[in-house]
């Protein structure tokens, strides 16, 4: 593998500075957003944040904000840090950019996602068992609501989440140290997290054991949450968020990578790997609400790390493992013949209507003697 063993600096081309304050953005989105609640630590009446973020997306509309629209916002599998080679602690200097922007669920449905990044989930940070991070959360000065970040490889308040929320156009740093190994989740934790996790708000954490982890051929990058919209899943125009049918847990999607089959050819592409190759795959469920029973259908998990806790001994061939909101999982697998593998989620109606599907197509020579077809 060629990729560097650095997680990337996760700030991307957006320029943050649009002249927008933030004391202009109290004037115009109302102060209640802010209001004691959410810096005390105590429950802000949700009537009162849903009445700021009605204001708030009623200037978004206007001139003031401007929420971007973006192509995509499935995060690509492949584009994660590589392998950690080091052997020796270090501190790490990591961004994570929360951005608000409009993109497209499915052909002709857009939806206003809250990320970090602009991907769905989030960047994959990845630091070894001992290494410090320096984390800053920096909420863009276009967006229009307040963030943070909690994650579930920190000791500490919160997970991070208090010392890092702010509102937008300010940042906020944080120094952790990752003491204890595996993949975990990171998510936004205001007080309407579970509306911020299902618009996009979460990622993965992998924190390597310090004596590193085994050559693969291939590592992959997944993400699933669940959305809940106002209108029919496939109608066409702006939906907007269903805070009820989210109460209510019923989703209108349920998306791998934050579309409807984002990583198959019906939309960003399939993932390609040959015959006899090996792949790990690092999961994580953001939700917020659904647990999803991940399987690789064609295939099955070689190794498979529950919760994503590394330092443990894996299963070995499990078909379908569960990987509930809140945590992730680590699952290897091997590719003995060709064809397409499709990653569900084996709540089969998720798949059949609201999107919960990832292929991956292995190229190569058949093997009869494994599988044969059309005899
Ligand atoms: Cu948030």
């Amino acid at each position: 593998m060629d990729r560097q063993d650095e997680n990337k600096v996760m700030k991307k081309d957006l320029d943050a500075n649009d002249g927008y304050s933030r004391k202009k953005f109290l004037e115009n989105a109302g102060a209640a957003l802010l209001s004691g609640g959410f810096l005390a630590g105590t429950a802000l009446p949700f009537a009162a944040n849903a009445k700021s973020r009605e204001t708030a997306s009623g200037a978004a509309s206007g001139s003031m904000f401007s929420v971007p629209e973006v192509k995509r916002v499935a995060a690509d599998p492949r584009d994660i840090p590589g392998l950690i080679k080091r052997r020796t602690s270090k501190t790490h200097e990591i961004t994570l950019e929360s951005r608000e922007v409009v993109a497209e669920i499915e052909d002709g449905v857009k939806f206003t996602y809250m990320t970090y990044g602009g991907q769905v989930p989030g960047p994959m940070i990845r630091v070894r068992q001992g290494d410090t991070v320096k984390l800053t959360h920096k909420n863009l000065s276009n967006n229009t609501m307040i963030h943070n970040v909690d994650f579930h490889a920190v000791y500490g308040p919160g997970g991070g989440a208090e010392a890092t929320m702010c509102p937008p156009g300010q940042s906020r740093t944080m120094q952790f140290q990752a003491t204890y190994p595996g993949a975990f989740i990171y998510h936004c934790a205001v007080p309407r997290l579970d509306y911020h996790i299902s618009s996009g708000m979460y990622g993965l954490i992998l924190v390597e054991p310090s004596e590193g982890l085994p050559d693969v051929d291939h590592e992959f990058y997944f993400g699933q949450n669940e959305i809940y919209t106002n209108k029919k899943a496939g109608q066409k125009g702006k939906h907007k968020f269903d805070t009820q049918a989210m109460k209510d847990e019923i989703p209108n999607y349920v998306v791998i990578n934050g579309e409807k089959q984002a990583i198959t050819d019906n939309r960003h592409g399939a993932l390609m790997v040959k015959r006899d190759e090996t792949a790990r795959i690092y999961f994580v469920t953001g939700g917020p609400n659904v647990t999803s029973n991940f399987h690789p259908i064609g295939n099955v998990w070689t190794k498979s790390w529950r919760e994503g806790a590394i330092n443990s001994n894996p299963e070995r061939f499990v078909q379908t493992c569960a990987v509930p909101p809140g945590s992730c999982g680590i699952f290897e697998m091997d590719f003995p013949v060709p064809g397409p593998i499709k990653l569900v989620d084996h709540a089969l109606s998720r798949v059949a209507h609201k999107g919960a599907l990832a292929v991956i197509n292995v190229e190569g020579k058949e093997r009869p003697e494994i599988f044969a077809a059309n005899l």
